[in-house]
């Protein structure tokens, strides 16, 4: 399939060599390679697209990235030049790459304004935030947005209309240390990624972040991070013992209404066609977005997968572009009516 738009793809100030060597040496078998395509926007990345049919890419600084900075001038300072260093790079080519603003998530108000500058000097298409933000003296503490001191983020991002994209990172601090330590394997896409992005995805629909602010689109990458797997049983406890508890107080729908309304996820870095169907039973192909997760996973892995997958031409036009294309107002791209 021609002209297919992708959400969940990295790059890298290259002025941090050293810092994506390190999270290379974790993920990735040729780091080396992994690097050269990290740093690069407009070259490797372009010519891969061209091969394997992808129009458009939204691109996304790389995890664990700002939320990994617990100095909080340093953050905001980080966020800045990313964004400008993406801005001004991608400059050339408007009609094959859009941008996710990153944020330092320290200070609801300052990641407000930040998010607004890169919306309406650059036209960036959103945010892209790597779950919980790293604070405190130490870097222990962990900033959820689930809180009603987020509102004020919350009514920028919905008063901007645009996507905010739920990224995972790592864990770090105590909770690496007494979770994730002596079982260093899991952390990452088996398991550690999806646990983080969930636990802060639900604790917005507990909190009622989504009551507040019922036009919030939020994007999770994964198919879903395995909440889809779980609608059923989360549905049931939520539905029949949660809110007879008291969870009714902050949370109005139902979790399935929640995924209706306000939650998309992506095929980044999850080629399954079972796992694949199985979502377009749960959440739809509505409310489903095709990515590849590059450059932890290849255009190939990906696209050659997803032009082959054994769905139907319109849920694969719609999950291939035409749901991203309206949900981020998309300008024209390389075979974007394909
Ligand atoms: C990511 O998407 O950021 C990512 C990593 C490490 C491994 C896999 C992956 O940062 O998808």
């Amino acid at each position: 399939m021609l002209g297919k738009v992708a959400l969940e793809e990295a790059f890298a100030l290259p002025r941090f060599a050293e810092r994506t060597r390190w999270w290379a040496s974790m993920f990735a078998v040729n780091p080396d390679k992994h690097a050269r395509e990290m740093n690069d926007i407009n070259d490797i990345r372009i010519q891969y697209m061209d091969k394997y049919g992808v129009g458009y890419q939204i691109l996304s600084y790389t995890a664990p990235g700002v939320q990994d900075v617990f100095d909080r001038k340093e953050a905001e300072a980080l966020a800045v030049e990313i964004n400008d260093y993406l801005a001004s790079t991608i400059k050339a080519h408007p009609d094959r790459f859009g941008a996710f603003a990153t944020l330092s998530m320290h200070d609801p108000k300052q990641a407000a304004d930040e998010l607004r500058r890169c919306v309406l000097q650059y036209g960036f298409k959103g945010a892209l935030v790597n779950d919980t933000q790293r604070a405190g003296s130490d870097g222990d503490d962990m900033i959820f947005y689930d809180s009603a001191e987020w509102d004020v983020f919350w009514s920028t991002v919905t008063e901007l209309d645009v996507p905010f994209y739920l990224h995972p990172r790592n864990p770090t601090g105590t909770m690496y240390e007494k979770l994730w330590a002596a079982r260093k394997w899991l952390v990452g896409p088996p398991l550690s990624f999806a646990h983080g992005v969930s636990l802060h995805l639900l604790g917005m629909v507990t909190n009622g972040v989504f009551d507040r602010h019922p036009r919030l689109q939020v994007v999770i990458g994964h198919l879903g991070e395995h909440l889809p797997f779980d609608l059923w049983r989360i549905n049931h406890w939520f539905e029949d013992v949660k809110k007879p508890l008291g969870l009714k107080e902050t949370c109005k729908k139902t979790i399935r209404e929640y995924f209706a309304q306000n939650i998309w996820i992506t095929t980044s870095g999850h080629f399954s066609t079972p796992t694949l169907h199985f979502c377009l039973n749960e959440v739809g192909a509505d409310r489903i977005l095709f990515s590849i997760d590059y450059p932890f996973e290849k255009f190939e892995d990906a696209c050659e997968w997803y032009d082959n997958a054994e769905i139907n031409e319109v849920d694969r036009r719609k999950i291939g572009k035409d749901n991203a294309r309206k949900l981020f107002k998309l300008p024209d791209f390389k075979d974007c009516d394909a």
